[in-house]
């Protein structure tokens, strides 16, 4: 009797132990993976659309991959502590740099591959003969990718009314608070050293006041563009490619500027009606007006190019009549130390021929060629003004517009520079494409740009907040010390 009894009790235990644990451990992954799955779908899916999307990412991909793209991934390795090796000026901000993080408003960073033709995605896809534990350990990268909150310890509170915290762009940002990905990229871009820059500047040993930042670049960055007779551009075609006037007479001096950045944050902003009120209006790259005109603006006066864009057919450079409005300008990027010459020889995209044949066929629309030493002179003060290497990359078309902006208006409003509540890491407001590089930065210095800009903003948090607006002062309107 004892020993039936004893029987069913250790058959009930078997029961229990193959049947229910496991049933009941299946349900428990199911609901604690299930919204882990869903990102890594969306995230596969965001990937296949990614392919789509034109890169030079090729470009940085293999740059991902340099510093192993398996590390990134694992984030084994804490590729952050570059910091330790950046002498006195790290004492005047160390303690912003280890408490800076960014923070947003949602920080959910979307779908973070770089899409390359061959598409990373594919690189980062589980094989088909994955199993549940790879799945679930993948998932758990993917979370930790791209849903791990990014915490602040210095906030900004705008509204003390508001219950929750107001959190804006924090101007001492360092790579620490980019995702392990990202901060692999700009790790790699300092050491690739791909314009061969030979930095011989020295980093600030304190941290510049805003006005005094505001003079080092006024003093020491100058819009220049390219004018007949300069270095190579002495063949008499180049007299009738050049427009004659310099950009200054041809643009003229402005009241108030309105810079737009293209991020996807300014969709849903409702800012057009303000963009249009501004004296002049500049836009970048392919950003286009129509369709978007309540979020972004329809005038335009100015639009700066990258040479890929002029370089590339696929962007159709000849054929958009949304490169016919305005006054034109495309940069390339020269190596740090090269004279026109050099450059000329070796641009990094061959897009000299692309602008004389567009000047032949559009010979009334000013379009000029900045000269690429502006590009190092505003680098040179962005690396001495910030606290660790930045990338040895050139800045990025929006952060040239804003000191091109700053040359020629009394008042500039930058817009979705610095990222609103908005927040999101849809890379640009008329792709669906996502990417939280495209507002941080993997090939440009952008956190750094934006950080810069933070600083020597004269406009109020709040403005930051709701409008993603910083406002900035022409270098009319001060006066520096030493100034001639
Ligand atoms: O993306 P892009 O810039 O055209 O954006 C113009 C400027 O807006 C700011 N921006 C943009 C997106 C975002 N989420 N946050 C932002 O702050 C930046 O200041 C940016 O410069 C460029 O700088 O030229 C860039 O160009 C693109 C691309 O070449 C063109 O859009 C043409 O397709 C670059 N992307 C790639 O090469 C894939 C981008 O890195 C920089």
């Amino acid at each position: 009797m004892a020993l039936r009894t004893l029987g069913k009790s250790v058959k009930k235990v078997c029961v229990f132990a193959c049947v229910i644990i496991p049933c009941i451990y299946t349900l428990f992954q199911k609901v604690l993976f299930w919204k882990e799955d869903l990102l890594l779908k969306n995230r596969l899916d965001g990937e296949t659309l990614g392919v789509q999307f034109n890169m030079n990412h090729d470009n940085m991909l293999e740059v991902l991959n340099q510093g192993d793209m398996q590390e990134a991934l694992n984030g084994e390795k804490n590729t952050s502590n570059d910091n330790a090796k950046q002498g006195s000026f790290l004492t005047h901000f160390e303690k912003a740099q280890s408490n800076s993080k960014v923070h947003f408003a949602d920080n959910r960073s979307g779908k973070a591959e770089f899409p390359s033709k061959e598409s990373s995605a594919l690189k980062n896809r589980l094989p088909a003969s994955a199993t549940t534990m790879d799945l679930t350990r993948r998932t758990q990268q993917v979370k930790m990718q791209l849903v791990t909150p990014i915490k602040t310890a210095k906030t900004t509170k705008i509204n003390p009314l508001f219950k929750g915290e107001w959190v804006i762009w924090n101007e001492d940002s360092s790579s620490s608070s980019l995702n392990r990905r990202l901060q692999t990229v700009k790790n790699n871009y300092v050491a690739m050293n791909k314009y061969a820059v030979n930095f011989t500047g020295t980093r600030r040993s304190r941290k510049l006041s805003s006005k005094e930042l505001l003079c080092e670049l006024k003093q020491r960055v100058e819009v220049a563009t390219i004018k007949f007779g300069d270095g190579p551009f002495t063949a008499t075609k180049w007299q009738e490619y050049l427009p004659t006037k310099n950009l200054f007479q041809e643009l003229g001096h402005f009241r108030t500027c309105a810079v737009v950045a293209s991020a996807g944050s300014i969709l849903k902003s409702g800012l057009g009606g303000e963009i249009d009120a501004h004296d002049a209006i500049i836009r970048f790259n392919g950003a286009p007006t129509i369709g978007f005109e309540s979020d972004v603006g329809s005038r335009t006066t100015i639009r700066i190019v990258n040479s890929q864009i002029v370089a590339l057919q696929e962007h159709k450079f000849h054929d958009n009549s949304l490169y016919e409005m305005g006054v034109l300008l495309v940069w390339d990027p020269a190596q740090y130390s090269a004279n026109l010459t050099e450059w000329f020889r070796h641009p990094e995209y061959e897009f000299f021929e692309s602008y004389t044949k567009y000047r032949e066929k559009n010979p009334n629309q000013p379009f000029y060629i900045i000269n690429p030493k502006m590009q190092w002179q505003l680098w040179n003060v962005m690396q001495e003004n910030t606290a660790e290497d930045i990338q040895r990359n050139p800045p990025s078309s929006g952060f040239i517009g804003i000191l091109l902006m700053m040359t020629i208006c009394d008042q500039v409003n930058v817009y979705e520079f610095l990222p609103s509540q908005r927040q999101t890491d849809l890379c640009h407001y008329y792709e669906r494409f996502q990417d939280q590089a495209c507002t941080m930065g993997a090939y440009h210095p952008l956190m750094f740009e934006k950080n810069l800009v933070k600083r020597i903003n004269h406009g109020s948090d709040r403005d930051i907040y709701f409008q993603g607006k910083a406002t900035l002062p022409g270098f009319g309107t001060f006066q520096c010390p030493n100034s001639k």
